[in-house]
């Protein structure tokens, strides 16, 4: 079901060490192709609002909806209707995040440069953010939590938050989505999908005021939505088909290994997923489990189509430290190590959205309840991306204070420096402070 790719021997001399970036290559995620219908579609919400919303919404979710944003008693019932057993998952779920957002808090830096010289690095919350909430194939409840609380935590004033119009569910987002927000306190929710969504955001249409940054997953044209509006608006990033590598030696045991596998390829048919292992009879019993876990499961075709997929395989390596070149450069959204001092060799990871420690702690974990955040950096953006945080809700300015005497110190230096770059109004702003 799943392929193998052999690297033993692949790393030659370690004074040169090999490039594996395409040992494995990524599923066909091909955002250039969608370019030409998202842009339509962006130019058609900027420049026909609300009616061009409903048309898509029409189009492509099944749905007649009047009126987008969904009425607060709506949202408030979803809530008093939730079941309970979801309800508790839910509360423990915001309360990790909100502990570990709450540490993860940035606080303004002062610098003092000497007598009358200060210069402070302030944290500002964005003011206004869209959150997008995937239907889909599933409906991703837990995203709301993943965007909405560290958003809240940063001390963004005004959130709305937008998930497509179910036709099960009278064109409303999926109740489960609603009661989260209901939860979270989020009154602003509109009942609209995908890039329309997204433009919705960047442009402001009807009830919805235009954003100053939009964040959370989507499918291709939320993403490749995001990509052309960026700019318009601020982005999280562009995620894309979710990720699990697993970095395993013969101490890992392959029933974890083989659900954890699965558990993502569950997501989508375009998801990888990729076991990195120094051994052989792991890789084989690996084999025998997914053959027996794949059946047992619901999603079965979803999960053949992933794990068959060019995006997915068994990697062999001959020891940790190729395994460990090999899982850097693939940068994956979610990294699990299953190996002997686990914990070791999760220290020396460099690329990867989130790094999972040990046998029991599956990404199911971080999908849900870890306390960390689940939105991360896949195709490989993990080499320059981080995932969702309270940070990404934050920007940073500079606030510079002088006095005179401050500035007398460095006058001399600002004159020569604005002469050798032959911009003479920039020295005579400071001398005209010292002329007198
Ligand atoms: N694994 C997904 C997030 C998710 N899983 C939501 C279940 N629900 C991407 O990190
Ligand atoms: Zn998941």
């Amino acid at each position: 079901m799943i392929r193998r790719i052999d690297l033993r021997g692949a790393a030659g001399d370690p004074a040169a060490p090999v490039d594996y970036r395409e040992a494995v290559p990524r599923a066909d995620f091909d955002v250039e192709a969608a370019v030409p219908a998202v842009h339509a579609i962006c130019e058609e919400v900027r420049t026909r609002g609300l009616d061009a919303i409903r048309d898509f919404s029409e189009r492509f979710d099944g749905c007649v909806v009047d009126d987008i944003r969904v009425a607060p008693e709506t949202i408030r019932q979803a809530l008093e209707q939730l079941d309970p057993d979801i309800l508790a998952g839910l509360e423990e779920s915001i309360r990790r995040l909100r502990a570990t957002c709450a540490a993860e808090l940035e606080h303004d830096v002062v610098t003092d440069l000497g007598p009358g010289a200060r210069v402070t690095h302030r944290k500002v919350p964005v003011d206004r953010v869209g959150l997008y909430v995937p239907g889909g194939l599933a409906p991703l409840v837990s995203s709301v939590l993943m965007n909405v609380v560290p958003a809240q935590t940063a001390g963004v004033r005004s959130i709305a938050l937008a998930s497509p119009p179910q036709r099960d569910f009278g064109g409303l987002p999926h109740p489960t989505i609603l009661a989260a927000c209901a939860l979270l306190g989020i009154d602003e929710v509109y009942a609209v999908g995908g890039a329309q969504a997204i433009a919705m955001f960047a442009y402001g249409v009807g009830p919805c005021r235009r954003v100053d940054l939009v964040t959370g997953p989507g499918n291709i044209y939320v993403v490749t939505a995001k990509r052309l509006l960026k700019g318009q608006v601020g982005i999280d990033s562009e995620a894309g088909p979710t990720e699990i590598a697993i970095l395993a030696d013969d101490t890992a045991d392959p029933a974890y290994v083989a659900a954890d596998l699965i558990s993502q390829a569950e997501h989508d048919p375009l998801a990888a997923s990729v076991l990195v292992t120094t051994s052989e009879e792991l890789a084989a019993a690996v084999d025998v489990e997914l053959d027996k876990q794949v059946f047992a499961t619901r999603h079965t075709e979803r999960i053949r189509t992933s794990l068959g997929g060019q995006q997915s395989g068994i990697v062999l390596v001959d020891d940790l430290e190729q395994g460990l070149d090999v899982v850097n450069a693939y940068a994956a959204e979610h990294l699990e190590i299953h190996t002997e001092d686990a914990a070791a060799w999760a220290a020396r990871v460099r690329n990867a959205g989130a790094v999972f420690v040990g046998p029991h702690a599956p990404v199911s974990l971080g999908d849900y309840c870890a306390g960390s955040n689940h939105v991360l950096p896949s195709a490989g953006c993990a080499c320059h991306s981080s995932g969702l945080s309270v940070r990404a809700f934050t920007k940073s300015v500079h606030v510079i204070d002088y006095s005179r005497e401050g500035l007398a110190e460095v006058a001399d230096h600002v004159v020569t420096l604005a002469e050798a770059e032959d911009l003479p109004g920039h020295g005579a702003a400071i001398r005209v402070r010292f002329d007198s």
